[in-house]
């Protein structure tokens, strides 16, 4: 990530005081042989046009951060070796693209791993300007326009992020603005109950009148802040539930609050019950989201974006896609992604994410689908993202959140050249160890769609029952016949949230594509696959697959000319992962070779 900013010469500690100079200054520093007239034409919007005269000089058009996507792109363009397009035309998919930083101001980071918060320490403000730019530039590069510094779980004193943080929270926007990135802010739904106000209700009128009157003061001091991010009755945090309001009546009264000013509310629709009796067999978590939500379809106001996980669980290396994005058909919404590796990997294990976002994306129909969000993966190390080669998934996310048909192949090659500028063959190999670095993962891991099967609440390494029994409404219920929920309409009924033709997809064992199996449907062992392989093989076979293939990956990794200082930390982390990768393979193994009895075909050792 440093290592792709490094390619741009331009000397930010001259701030740029508008995108468009800010444009202007890279493209000059960037490729000082080219010449490029820049033409400010605000119906494109924040998209751009790009094109070559007969002079051999370039026009970008585009509104004022258009503009500068377009010299971004401009600039990837040129130093990935592919030359300056003579003639481009582009917009973005989606309006807001979104970093969420789960960031707190005691300046640790939640599912951080990569070192402490880029913006507080000590239950303040405590950022270095110049990295504040270089963020904004590495956003900006990318096409991503929104940035919400604070966690979800809203913690003190973040709460105070409204009030006393004010002016501190304006100079950080000042500095993000020429980039193109506004700010946003999460806030705790109890909120006004700090200052005096005896409930949070949605519906009494000194809430009303409380959130009204903090907006004003908030968007004095930062007029084009996106508005405020929530996460509401979900893990323990305050929300509408508590006073027998729904969510539609939360939404839509911080939704009043901020349109004076053109803000947003935008509403995680992460609701569960978290405090599950694993006895219980009739609530089943990932049927939650569509029952608090469905029913208010066409509820919320319009500037109220309900914001989605993209699958019905939380962030499992393969989930399908919640049904609410298929479903809301009357409603804002925004899809959620997750670039913090929090069950994939600790940016310990490689986990490339752009071939299992092309999936979801392609699953994604509605045009009610109208911004993407991605759980941020940085941090306060040199390199931002903790593991140098998971900074792909920062880029990569941006190139998707303008364009989801951009080709998965080409963007990570883009950012190992621009980030490594191998030669051509140790490109090819870097490229191919990244692309199939997550069905390597998936396979040493919890098999064909089961999730979860990971150390509870720190969320790496295997511990296959450390969720059974618990509180969290995650299970496999493996026994020694069979694993699996059946969340067909003879089991749970979660299926039934679908469209009818994907209910007939995945509700027959012999349609439902292997990957899904065991998230849909309750299999004994001996059931035969469409290869004729027996579940029990098939997990087995996996399993071996994913070590082996890790042992491979770190042939590879070895192999590669990493400049240091990426190289130790590159290397030393591949040691954790083959380590990691062992212990998976070797315990998932033997946990369902204890349960079922099976030997393995091949007479690979599992052990006792
Ligand atoms: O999976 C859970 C994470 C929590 C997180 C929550 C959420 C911010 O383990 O750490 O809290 O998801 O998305 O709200």
């Amino acid at each position: 990530m440093k290592a792709w900013l490094s390619h741009l010469s331009l000397d930010l500690t001259v701030s740029p005081s508008s995108p468009e100079e800010l444009a202007r200054a890279e493209l000059s520093s960037a490729l000082p042989e080219t010449v490029f007239r820049l033409d400010n034409d605000p119906s494109l919007g924040e998209g751009y046009r790009i094109q070559k005269k007969a002079d051999g000089s370039f026009t970008i058009s585009g509104g004022k951060t258009g503009i500068l996507y377009g010299a971004y792109a401009m600039i990837r363009s040129a130093l990935s070796g592919r030359g300056l397009p003579e003639s481009l035309f582009s917009v973005p998919k989606y309006g807001l693209r979104m970093i969420n930083c789960w960031d707190n101001m005691d300046g640790t980071v939640e599912r951080g791993y990569s070192g402490r918060s880029l913006f507080f320490e000590g239950d303040r403000f405590q950022y270095n300007p110049l990295r504040m730019m270089e963020l904004g530039r590495l956003m900006a590069s990318v096409g991503l326009n929104v940035l919400c510094i604070n966690n979800v779980n809203v913690h003190n004193p973040a709460q105070l992020l409204l009030e006393d943080f004010l002016p501190e929270a304006k100079r950080l926007a000042d500095l993000f603005r020429p980039f193109g990135v506004r700010l946003m802010f999460s806030v705790d739904f109890s909120q006004p109950m700090r200052h005096g106000i005896p409930t949070a209700d949605p519906l009494s009128p000194l809430v009303q009148d409380w959130w009204k009157k903090t907006a004003q003061e908030v968007y004095r001091a930062i007029p084009d802040l996106v508005g405020f991010l929530v996460k509401a009755d979900s893990e323990g945090r305050p929300g509408p539930f508590t006073y027998g309001r729904n969510h539609a009546d939360g939404a839509n009264m911080l939704a009043d609050a901020v349109r004076p000013f053109g803000g947003k509310i935008i509403w995680r629709c992460f609701v569960y019950n978290c405090r599950q009796d694993w006895r219980d067999v009739q609530t089943d978590r990932p049927k939650a989201a569509w029952e608090h939500y469905a029913f208010l379809d066409g509820e919320f106001a319009d500037n109220v974006i309900l914001q989605v996980k993209h699958g019905p669980f939380d962030f499992q290396v393969r989930e399908p896609l919640s049904p609410l994005l298929l479903g809301m058909k009357q409603t804002n919404l925004a899809m959620e992604l997750q670039l913090a590796q929090e069950y994939t990997g600790h940016q310990i294990d490689l986990y490339t994410m752009i071939p299992m976002w092309k999936e979801i994306f392609e699953e994604l129909p509605a045009d009610n689908i109208m911004s993407v969000a991605a759980v941020s993966n940085l941090g306060r190390d040199d390199n931002y993202t903790g593991h140098p080669l998971a900074a792909v998934n920062f880029y990569t996310f941006g190139l998707m959140a303008w364009d989801p048909e951009t080709h998965a192949e080409s963007a990570v090659s883009e950012w190992i050249r621009l980030t490594y500028g191998f030669r051509s063959e140790d490109e090819k190999a870097l490229l191919k160890v990244l692309l199939g670095s997550r069905r390597t993962y998936e396979k040493y891991t919890a098999p064909l769609g089961i999730g979860w099967m990971i150390t509870p609440h720190d969320h790496y390494g295997p511990n296959p029952s450390g969720y059974e029994y618990d509180l969290w409404g995650t299970y496999h219920k493996a026994n020694r016949e069979a694993v699996g929920i059946d969340r067909t309409e003879k089991g749970t009924g979660y299926l039934l949230q679908y469209p009818e033709e994907l209910q007939k997809k995945y509700g027959d064992p012999a349609t439902c594509p292997d990957l899904y199996l065991l998230f849909y449907h309750r299999l004994p062992y001996s059931f035969v696959m469409k290869d004729g392989r027996t579940l029990i093989q098939r997990i087995y076979d996996d399993h071996f697959e994913g070590y082996e293939e890790t042992k491979a990956m770190a042939e590879v990794i070895r192999s590669l000319p990493f400049p240091e200082p990426d190289r130790e930390i590159i290397l030393s982390r591949m040691d954790r992962q083959l380590y990691n990768a062992k212990e998976w393979c070797d315990i998932i193994n033997t946990f369902f070779r204890r349960l079922s009895g099976a030997d393995d075909a091949r007479g690979r050792t599992i052990y006792d």
